[in-house]
């Protein structure tokens, strides 16, 4: 059992203090991981941990409390948390956010001068110091160097990468609204800042990833796109099968659940079922045929329903009222904990903006991509290109905290690699080659499905073509 002493102190020795409700209700469940959860889970800038922070806990109306299944839990993008597109003064906050918080990670292994005061002070000038900012504009001069501008809440300034100088590499992978620190010196009119050195946010070398300690298997799909002429419906019973004879404990779909409607001109044609609402009923009756024991977290993509700017929100009740009762529908994106292991569920549509963006990128090599997410912290940095950003108060496209797992599909085309201990998984689909996708020249992989062994982390692909 543990005692109330115990419980505050390991709150304390991470410089939380904790409500006495919550120590009575950890003390009660006499579980010593549930402490580590719910620190993991807190906000980094908690003073008082209350029990809105344990995770699964809710309150009913009538004042009672329950606890959802503590092995799966939402840690950021429940249903219902995202907040509408906002007006200019929104668009400020969203951007001082982002520059705020992503700017921690990089505060902590440089010292940084604000812009303004660097310009103005003429003892700084040929001394090296470093800055931080939002990437604003990328040019290329005549001689072939990398010209950045950089803003920070105080100024601009103009940051040059010498094309003959090492950081030169990283500059050419530069994306605008990225966040990021630069170690060099001012030219000497005060004018141009000349850069020695770059830091992105990035997953810090001793990350350790989390594993459960007790056994437990996830596996990761997307893109399964019924209604359309395309899907596989065969491929995919063979895939319900074999999780009906699997210990399999957890499925995540990262999105495209259907075909949707009027996604792309003349869509009609290529639809074998024409009625949203019926695409949503079948894909609920696929997942009805699914063993009800298998916890199913669901969140949408740009072929879905809901509203295109990401957070994109769940999918609402009004179409998903047939989903059994194992669904547990999340928004776009989501940081879910499965035993513990944190997977970060996004839909990938800032895939088409990263492939134009940085040199070597391809559809078949997604996971290049997601590491590069991974370095900047963030899933869609770019503001204003193909992926649409609704602006709240706060950047909800930040990764924080770092999961284990970063789940993208949308490409179609599977992909599985690791980055700094963080396993990036783009699960490909369930819909064969499409008309576009030919004239584009995407061959995607169809039929496949990532199993993840929690304990492990080991991850295999079963192919069910
Ligand atoms: O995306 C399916 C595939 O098609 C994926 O590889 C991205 C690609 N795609 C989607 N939209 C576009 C546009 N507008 N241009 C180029 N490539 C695109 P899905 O989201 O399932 O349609
Ligand atoms: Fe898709
Ligand atoms: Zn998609």
């Amino acid at each position: 059992m543990l005692d109330a002493a115990t419980i505050v102190q390991r709150f304390l020795e991470t410089k939380m203090q904790v409500h006495p409700e919550v120590v009575r209700y950890i003390a009660e469940k006499d579980d010593p991981g549930l402490i580590d959860r719910i620190i993991a889970s807190v906000p980094g800038d908690t003073v008082v941990v209350s029990v809105r922070h344990i995770p699964g806990f809710h309150q009913d109306r009538d004042g009672s409390r329950f606890l959802t299944d503590p092995e799966c839990e939402v840690i950021w993008g429940a249903a219902g948390t995202s907040r509408g597109t906002a007006g200019v003064a929104d668009y400020t906050t969203y951007f001082r956010d982002r520059y705020q918080r992503l700017g921690e990670c990089i505060r902590a292994r440089t010292a940084l001068m604000p812009i303004e005061a660097l310009k103005k002070g003429s003892r700084y000038r040929q001394e090296t110091c470093s800055i931080m900012g939002l990437v604003m504009e990328i040019k290329t001069t005549a001689n072939g160097h990398r010209m950045v501008e950089l803003e920070d809440p105080t100024s601009t300034i103009p940051v040059l990468f010498n094309k003959d100088r090492p950081s030169f590499s990283e500059a050419e992978t530069l994306v605008p609204d990225e966040v990021i620190g630069v170690r060099g010196s001012l030219s000497s009119d005060g004018r141009l800042f000349f850069a020695e050195q770059l830091f992105r946010p990035d997953v810090p070398l001793t990350h350790a990833p989390f594993r459960s300690e007790r056994p437990g298997q996830a596996v990761l799909i997307s893109d399964v796109h019924v209604g359309s002429d395309t899907f596989l419906e065969e491929t995919w019973n063979r895939f319900a099968d074999w999780l009906s004879d699997s210990d399999v404990s957890y499925l995540l779909v990262a999105g495209d659940l259907v075909d949707g409607i009027g996604v792309y001109p003349n869509q009609d044609q290529e639809l074998t079922i024409k009625n949203i609402y019926e695409q949503y009923e079948v894909f609920g009756s696929m997942l009805r045929d699914l063993p009800s024991r298998i916890k199913i977290v669901i969140s949408p993509g740009n072929h879905d329903v809901v509203r295109q700017a990401e957070p994109q929100p769940a999918i609402p009740p009004e179409f998903s009222a047939n989903f059994p009762k194992n669904c547990l529908l999340v928004e776009n994106p989501a940081m879910v904990s499965l035993q513990g292991v944190r997977v970060l569920m996004y839909h990938g549509r800032s895939l088409d903006d990263y492939i134009s963006l940085i040199p070597g990128a391809s559809y078949e090599n997604s996971t290049l991509m997601m590491a590069g997410m991974l370095q900047r912290r963030h899933l869609a940095p770019c503001y204003g290109k193909r992926t649409p950003i609704a602006t709240g108060k706060e950047d909800r496209l930040i990764i924080d905290p770092i999961p284990e797992i970063l789940h993208t599909g949308h490409v179609h085309i599977m992909g599985l690699s690791e980055y700094r201990g963080v396993l990036c998984v783009n699960s490909g689909t369930w819909q064969a080659q499409t008309a576009f996708q030919k004239q584009m020249n995407i061959t995607p992989t169809p039929g496949r499905a990532v199993l993840i062994d929690l304990q492990t982390l080991g991850s295999r692909i079963l192919d069910f073509n």
